[in-house]
């Protein structure tokens, strides 16, 4: 017969509040999918906007509160506000509080119970309960402070210990979530013919390596027309993939159009095509495809790290403009060509110098070299998910 004790062993829960956007969505259900298939481990997403994940996902059902992936491996259930009707038995090994989202109250108590259980068994290890072990997933920084930070326990005012557990980008950080077949999927897209049937299957059009080409994902952002002008000084044509949202928003705001996916819009060397937004498993073809990627947030800027392509990021802009101290730790530890960093900076600053994509263009293959580089020093730090089921057996 199986024990309480034995269901509870190897699996997890992940509780996600949706912000805005698709970063938290998209952090929590790569992880989850990376506990299920990379760690073999059974997981419970808890969250809280279905219809956010779902954009990820479009084979998640939206009228379904609760659903099985992965054969039965994998749960979604949505977080809904009454919790009262929400039944969380059995509490799991591991609690995966995403971005300091707070845990339900009811789920608290019940861990708290759970906790005293525990230390009233304390003498009989063999068959004691095993308090679930609590862990807060950070936002993605490459701020100095995060490595003092990372593994680090909380214990809180009801007796339960929060750890910390920070992704990052150097040694002594949590590193980054990478899907075991990822790079014999990257290998294999560098095949012309495999490029050509995904631009098939997603209605894009496919180009040689004569255009200059480009994935265009970023929130609103005035210096858009000045970019577009600096392409058209260029001697080559430039195809630009641009994903339905914020940006082509503001780009049929700027040029009063309503370009919708699977229209375009061209003028003299530079074709923008407005693309339906890609399931996430297939996003990283998009950024494999591209010679230049404009990536976003957390998670696509993650991705695009992965890719081992130049990419430009622009930073999640916060009131309090913290998002440039976090842009100027990233910009010190990615070290990349000055070309580049001056671009980076002059695009969240929503304004470029007209030159600036002409010497990025002029150190071209400088920086191919440092994406690639750079995508070598990220595997050294070890994968999200591995590192992260070490940091509960360790702490346990
Ligand atoms: O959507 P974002 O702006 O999310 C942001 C950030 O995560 C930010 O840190 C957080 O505080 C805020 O949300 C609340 O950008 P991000 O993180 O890149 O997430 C986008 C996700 O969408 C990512 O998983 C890649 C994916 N994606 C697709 O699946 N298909 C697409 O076509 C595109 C363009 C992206």
């Amino acid at each position: 017969m199986t024990s309480k004790k034995t269901e509870q062993a190897g699996s997890w829960d992940i509780f996600c509040r949706v912000v805005d956007n698709f970063g938290d969505a998209g952090v929590t259900w790569r992880l989850a999918r990376l506990l299920v298939q990379k760690q073999g481990l059974h997981v419970r997403l808890w969250i809280d906007d279905l219809a956010a994940l779902q954009t990820l996902v479009p084979e998640l059902d939206l009228a379904s509160a609760k659903q099985s992936l992965e054969a039965g491996r994998l749960e979604v259930l949505v977080w809904c506000d009454d919790l009262t009707s929400v039944d969380f038995e059995p509490l799991p090994q591991v609690v995966i509080e995403a971005f300091g989202c707070d845990l339900p109250q009811a789920y608290l108590q019940m861990m708290q119970t759970q906790l005293q259980r525990a230390k009233l068994q304390v003498k009989q290890a063999a068959d004691a309960v095993k308090p679930t072990f609590w862990i807060n997933l950070e936002y993605l920084s490459a701020e100095s402070w995060v490595v003092g930070c990372h593994g680090l326990g909380s214990l809180q005012s009801n007796g339960l210990t929060r750890h910390f557990f920070f992704p990052g980008l150097v040694e002594g950080t949590g590193g980054l979530m990478l899907e075991s077949d990822y790079e014999d999927r990257r290998q294999a897209f560098q095949n012309i013919e495999i490029q050509q049937a995904w631009c098939r299957q997603w209605r894009l059009p496919w180009a040689d390596s004569n255009t200059l080409k480009v994935s265009l994902f970023a929130y609103e952002n005035p210096a858009l027309p000045s970019l577009i002008e600096q392409w058209q000084q260029l001697n080559r044509p430039v195809l630009a993939y641009l994903p339905e949202g914020k940006l082509l928003a503001e780009f049929n705001r700027q040029s009063s159009l309503n370009l919708q996916a699977g229209e375009s819009w061209q003028q003299e060397n530079v074709t923008l095509v407005v693309m339906p937004f890609l399931p996430q498993s297939a996003y990283d073809e998009l950024l494999w495809l591209c010679d230049v990627n404009f990536v976003r947030g957390e998670e696509s800027f993650v991705r695009a790290q992965w890719a081992g392509k130049p990419f430009v990021w622009h930073i999640y802009p916060t009131e309090d403009a913290a998002h440039w101290d976090k842009l100027e730790a990233f910009l010190e530890v990615y070290q990349p060509p000055e070309s580049l960093k001056a671009l980076m900076i002059q695009w969240n600053s929503g304004k470029l110098q007209t030159d600036v994509w002409h010497k990025v263009m002029s150190d071209r293959v400088a920086l191919e070299w440092h994406a690639d580089a750079w995508r070598q020093h990220l595997k050294n730090l070890g994968e999200l998910s591995t590192n992260l089921v070490r940091f509960v057996k360790k702490t346990l």
